[in-house]
Formats: C-alpha cells, sequence, structure tokens
C-alpha cells in the first residue's frame, strides 16, 4: 500500500476517578491518536491507532508532544516517501530512529488497521487468537487511605473482574495488600505494581508481601536494574514480572534467562508494536513463561487491538484489559467495551470485525482535541 497521509490527533479525555501510581496522579488522559490513509485500487483504507505515550515522561521517556515530535519529523516521513508500506515494514523503514517505540507501535497498528480493514481481516485473526473472549483484571490506583481502597475494590470485585492488581510504593505496600486480601478472600488473584519505585535495600521488607499468595509482583525496581530483580526473585516465594524493562524480544529472553522475570507484562506500545508482541509471546511459550497483557489507560481504539491480542494462547493470566468504564464515562469509539455477564463475567469479547473492528467516533475527536490536527503527506 501507499501512504497518502498521516493525521495526528492530540485530545485530553476525563478520567472516571484520578489514577494514582508511584509516579504520578492522572485525572485526564492526554493521548496521540494516528489516523492514516492508504490508496489504492478500491479507493483505500483507513486505519487507526492511538499511541500509549503518556502526557509526560514519567513511566517511559516517551510522552505526547516527543511522540508527535518524531513522528512528525522523522518517521511519518519515511514512511510517506516509501512506494509500498505494510504493517510488516513499518519497524525496517523506521528502524533508523533509535527507540520511540511507542510511537512507532502507533504508526505500525494504524497501517494493520487500514491494511486488515482492505482484506476484511480481523486483529484477532491475523494475530491467530484461539479464544472469543479475554478474562480481564483491573489496576487500582494509590488511594487516599483504606477505606477508600477497599471501598474501590469491592466495587470491581462486584463488576466481575477476574484478578485485582494494586498500586504499591514504599509507604502504601504491606498494609493495603493485607486489607485488600482479607476483604476479597485466599483465592482471588490478588498481584501489585510498584513501577520501579523501590531500591535494593527493600528487598528484605518485599518479603513481607509473600504471605499474601500474589499472582506476581511488578516491576519494583527501575528498568536498566536487571541483576536487582534477580536477587529478589532468589529472596522472595511470590514470581517476579517484569513490565518497564522489557522493551524487545531480545531483552525478553535475557531477563528470562538469567531469572530476572518469571512472568511477563506485554505492552505492546511499549515493545514497538503487535508484532513484536507476537514474537514475545511465541518465544515465552516456548520457554514455559506466563505473559499477560498490560495497559496504558487506552481508550477503546487502543483497548480493541489489545483485547485481541489477548486471546493469543500464551495470555494466560487476566490483564489490564478492563472495560471502558474503568477510566471513561464515554469512550472514543461507537462500541464501548462492557464486561459479559454469565459465564463470560470479568470477559471482554475479542472484537470481529475487520481491523480492530471499532469505530471511532469523529465528532469526539473533535470534541476533545487540544489542538488542530497535523495533517502530514
Ligand atoms: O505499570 O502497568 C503499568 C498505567 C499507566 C502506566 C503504567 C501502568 C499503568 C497501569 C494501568 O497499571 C493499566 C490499565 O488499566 O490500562
Ligand atoms: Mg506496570
Amino acid at each position: 500500500m501507499k501512504l497518502e497521509s498521516i493525521t495526528l490527533h492530540r485530545v485530553a479525555m476525563p478520567l472516571v476517578r484520578p489514577f494514582e501510581t508511584s509516579f504520578a496522579r492522572q485525572t485526564t488522559r492526554v493521548l496521540l491518536l494516528v489516523h492514516v490513509r492508504t490508496g489504492g485500487a478500491e479507493g483505500g483504507a483507513e486505519g487507526w491507532a492511538e499511541c500509549v505515550a503518556l502526557e509526560g515522561p514519567l513511566y517511559s521517556s516517551e510522552y505526547v508532544e516527543g511522540a508527535e515530535h518524531v513522528i512528525r519529523h522523522y518517521l511519518a516521513p519515511a514512511l510517506l516517501a516509501a512506494p509500498d508500506v505494510t504493517a510488516e515494514t513499518v519497524g525496517p523503514l523506521t528502524a533508523f530512529v533509535v527507540g520511540h517505540r511507542m510511537a512507532k507501535a502507533a504508526l505500525e497498528a494504524a497501517v494493520l488497521d487500514a491494511q486488515l480493514r482492505a482484506s476484511g481481516t480481523s486483529f484477532g485473526g491475523y494475530f491467530g487468537a484461539v479464544t472469543d473472549w479475554v478474562d480481564c483484571g483491573v489496576s487500582v490506583g494509590i488511594s487516599p487511605d483504606l477505606d477508600t481502597l477497599l471501598d474501590e475494590v469491592s466495587g470491581y470485585v462486584e463488576e466481575g473482574y477476574r484478578r485485582i492488581k494494586l498500586k504499591i510504593k514504599p509507604g502504601w505496600d504491606l498494609l493495603p495488600v493485607a486489607a485488600v486480601r482479607e476483604m476479597i478472600g485466599p483465592d482471588m488473584l490478588l498481584q501489585v505494581d510498584a513501577n520501579t519505585a523501590y531500591t535494593a535495600a527493600d528487598i528484605a521488607h518485599l518479603a513481607g508481601l509473600d504471605p499474601f499468595n500474589l499472582v506476581l509482583i511488578e516491576q519494583p525496581f527501575v528498568e536498566e536494574d536487571i541483576r536487582t530483580h534477580v536477587a529478589l526473585a532468589r529472596a522472595i516465594a511470590t514470581p517476579v514480572c517484569l513490565d518497564e524493562s522489557i522493551v524487545s524480544v531480545g531483552v525478553a529472553l535475557d531477563a528470562i534467562e538469567r531469572g530476572a522475570t518469571s512472568i511477563i507484562n506485554i505492552k505492546p506500545g511499549r515493545v514497538g508494536g503487535y508484532l513484536e508482541s507476537v514474537r514475545i509471546h511465541d518465544a515465552c511459550v516456548q520457554h514455559d513463561v506466563p505473559v499477560w497483557c498490560g495497559g496504558m489507560l487506552e481508550t477503546g481504539v487502543g483497548r480493541a487491538a489489545n483485547v485481541a491480542l489477548a486471546a493469543l494462547p500464551g495470555f494466560i493470566l487476566p490483564g489490564d484489559t478492563s472495560a471502558s468504564g474503568r477510566y471513561y464515562a464515554e469512550d472514543l469509539v461507537e462500541e464501548p467495551f462492557v464486561l459479559g455477564t454469565g459465564e463470560h463475567a470479568g470477559q471482554l469479547a475479542v472484537p470481529t470485525g475487520p481491523g480492530t473492528g471499532v469505530t471511532v467516533r469523529g465528532d469526539l475527536v473533535r470534541d476533545w482535541a487540544l489542538a488542530d490536527p497535523v495533517i502530514l503527506r
């Protein structure tokens, strides 16, 4: 396909409640949407994708305006100049730019959406989905106090979520975990995410999580620090899972072989796209390492693709693939994600329509725009 245009929309969406982690407190999701148009026999196709970069460089070095800048000045010109672009060639065509995986991932996903819409194939069909429904977990932010936390968690349990993930940081860890475990009972899946807030000096303290039968502890130490994760994995019974550290299949294999991680959180934006995500999934299956699908407060645009990815066979743990209502009163797509009922309680249906299978609401993209769209040709 020849790309005719790449349009960038920067929007701000209000969150249904503030979301606090060890690195930030968000009340609004500022995000970048990528819209591509392709040429072709039947008048071409359109594709949409969402860049997972956050407003500021606090989770990763990438951030919304940085992603917009690198797409505008480096990545989009390379793709628009190429005579033939497919999702499979976005990686090679943009490999001259160091890093910026979230920006590259958004372009690859938008091209993939256009390409699959043109061929009538769904994301799930393209990835090799093996299930129609995926198990959903929910990520619970740091609360002002224990009562507020228990209230929020009990709401999610009532909604049917199959796994609870608590954000933790020094000073907000053992007590909230004990209180939630006590409230939800011994069998419900419970895990924690530190977003790099601890250091090697905290290893003995983190061993205090062992009695709570957690599924895993996610990314306690800074992303480059593989060796301290190895030390923690040897010192505690709770499985260690990497998020921020895993930026490619090569890094994933190194971390697995060193014993730094026994479970992997796959976030397509962080690793440079859905194609690299599938490669990490396949490598983890080969090494008997369970994976789950992470989240970045996606709107329906990114959520649809994540749910399709989570339908691959190695995604044996519930992901941060919550319903749209977890973050947004009104989603950006015509088909908001709603948890199933009955035997599908706590699950989301894998979209089956062409591409992501969701339709972007142009009216909301306009209403929530932070700037005029940037049209690149
Ligand atoms: O570490 O998984 C994380 C949100 C923003 C940045 C990093 C993370 C998260 C979440 C929320 O935990 C995941 C979601 O529900 O989308
Ligand atoms: Mg995480």
